[in-house]
């Protein structure tokens, strides 16, 4: 298969070749890639003493496991730990705009996963990628899923839920992202009516990187559609209160200053939801010298920005002063066209939440009133009805993974070690269709491998204090309701 042909005519359905070995942009990029993955070693303790401590007993010996995350060098380190577990891996970004195509060619380089991820792909493209990681060249599924955002997952369910009920391929999306699955779910069918009944009947379980995926699968448990055990890898301490939080503060400003080179001290910064992800960016524009405006729907996510010192208010108020916005709600439409008609002129919006539709995208691509005036890859300067104009980043897709390289190493550590903890027990253990996520213990476990990088030095409980306290010396150390 070609991809020229896709520059040609972007929209043409691109068939499933099982005999590609991977796609990456360019294969001379391996060495660069694999220059910073070995930096990346001492960054990385968690995943270091996985491949230690797990290695040598291959627990992910047989299993087949397909990627849907960004593919990063972070990814890059995990994916070789994987292998390092034993695991037969096939990949994809799960984002079009997030792969480091260096970390990317080392992996196929190096043949540690069958990948198929370049920055820039078409929807089409990402599709195709996503189908080619879910099929073995003899036709078969993975054993194991690891996602982020869920769309692996979600192309699975839905192939099955549409070989039950083959009117679901007639529907019309107005998503052009579900518009495209459908489609090659349309092409699965033609072949093979039964295809993903036999690819959900061989999964053994799914662990799940981020908020948003977390949340598709707490539905489908909840309509009683779950085909197969899933672990919530977000809600460990060691990913969400770190990964979201502390990942954020960082990769935000790395996002927007690679983007535009905006001053942003001084500036007003408006943060649409102070969960994990908005504390994070709100804290980092703030230690810049922005003055930083909060917009939140559940009051004790509102009442901590006050009382943190941040101004809260609504969206359509802060339209009005702000210079730069960032969304981080997990919600849609919550920048809409009608709020970018008000705002300051050459104001810049972007969004850190997973999917696109948390800015209103489509007001812009889909209204003759509107113009694109591109800047550079990632960055579109968008003239408005008003006449006035927006800066938009990575088209309304997470930011820090658009325009720059996501988290940092040391983070991703953290939520990756939780990622191998749990394939190992998807492997291991029988679970129910449900959603698990894992024990306290390994969640601490997972922080005391990060703690000597930092020179931090733990506290032993004496017997007598651990008495006293009813917790035993070695942990866990909090009760399950604790919050942090
Ligand atoms: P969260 O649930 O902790 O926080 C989201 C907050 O947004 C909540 O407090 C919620 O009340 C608020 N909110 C919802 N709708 C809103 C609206 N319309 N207006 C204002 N506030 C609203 O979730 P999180 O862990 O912070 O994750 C947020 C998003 O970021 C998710 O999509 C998640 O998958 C993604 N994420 C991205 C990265 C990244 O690297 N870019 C990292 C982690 C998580
Ligand atoms: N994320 N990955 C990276 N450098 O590989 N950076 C961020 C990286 C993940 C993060 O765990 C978050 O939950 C998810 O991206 C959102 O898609």
């Amino acid at each position: 298969m070609s991809l020229a042909q896709t520059k040609e005519n972007p929209t043409a359905f691109l068939p499933t070749d099982l005999s590609m070995p991977y796609k990456v942009a360019d294969l001379d990029l391996a060495d660069f890639g694999n220059k910073e993955m070995q930096l990346s070693e001492n960054e990385m303790p968690g995943l270091m003493a996985v491949r230690k401590k797990y290695g040598p007993g291959k627990p992910l010996q047989g299993m087949k496991v397909t990627g849907s995350l960004h593919m990063t060098i972070q990814t890059a380190m995990l994916i070789e730990t994987l292998k390092t577990l034993g695991a037969d891996i096939r990949w994809a970004s799960c984002n079009i705009f997030s792969t480091q195509d260096h970390a990317a060619a080392a992996i196929a380089k190096n043949g540690s996963a069958a990948v198929f991820a370049w920055k820039g792909e078409t929807l089409e493209q990402y599709w195709w990628c996503t189908e080619q990681a879910l099929t073995w060249p003899d036709g078969s599924g993975p054993d194991l899923i690891i996602d982020d955002g869920g769309d692996a997952t979600l192309m699975v369910h839905y192939g099955v839920k549409a070989e039950k009920d083959t009117g679901l391929l007639d529907q019309d999306f107005d998503s052009r992202d579900m518009q495209c699955m459908v489609e090659r779910l349309r092409a699965c069918h033609r072949n093979n009516p039964r295809h993903w009944h036999k690819i959900a009947d061989q999964i053994r379980g799914v662990s799940e990187e981020t908020t948003t995926g977390v949340h598709r699968l707490y539905q489908l448990a909840t309509s009683g559609e779950l085909l197969f055990p899933a672990i919530n890898v977000n809600d460990s301490v060691t990913k969400s209160k770190f990964d979201n939080l502390y990942g954020c503060r960082e990769s935000l400003a790395d996002g927007i200053k690679r983007a535009t080179d905006v001053m942003i001290a001084g500036k007003i910064v408006v943060v649409c939801g102070y969960g994990d992800v908005g504390k994070g960016c709100a804290h980092s524009m703030r230690g810049f010298g922005a003055r930083v405006l909060i917009t939140e729907i559940d009051p004790i996510c509102a009442l901590q920005a006050a009382m943190e010192g941040f101004e809260v208010t609504t969206v359509e108020e802060a339209t009005r002063v702000g210079d730069i916005f960032v969304t981080a709600t997990g919600c849609i439409d919550v920048i809409t066209g009608a709020h970018m008609e008000q705002m300051k002129d050459e104001a810049i919006i972007c969004n850190i939440g997973h999917f696109d539709n948390e800015i209103e995208m489509t007001y812009l691509e889909n209204n003759s009133d509107c113009r694109r005036i591109p800047i550079k890859p990632q960055v579109d300067k968008w003239v408005l009805k008003s006449g006035k104009s927006v800066v938009v980043l990575a088209e309304g897709r997470l930011v820090n993974l658009g325009c720059a390289t996501g988290h940092a190493s040391f983070v991703m550590s953290n939520s990756f070690t939780n990622q191998c903890l749990a394939q190992i027990k998807l492997a291991t253990d029988t679970l129910e269709n449900r959603v698990y996520t894992l024990p306290k213990e390994l969640d601490e476990e997972v922080a005391r491998l990060h703690l000597e990088r930092l020179g931090a030095r733990l506290s032993r409980l004496t017997d007598r204090q651990a008495e006293y306290m009813d917790v035993s010396v070695d942990g866990p150390f909090k009760p399950e309701n604790y919050r942090y």
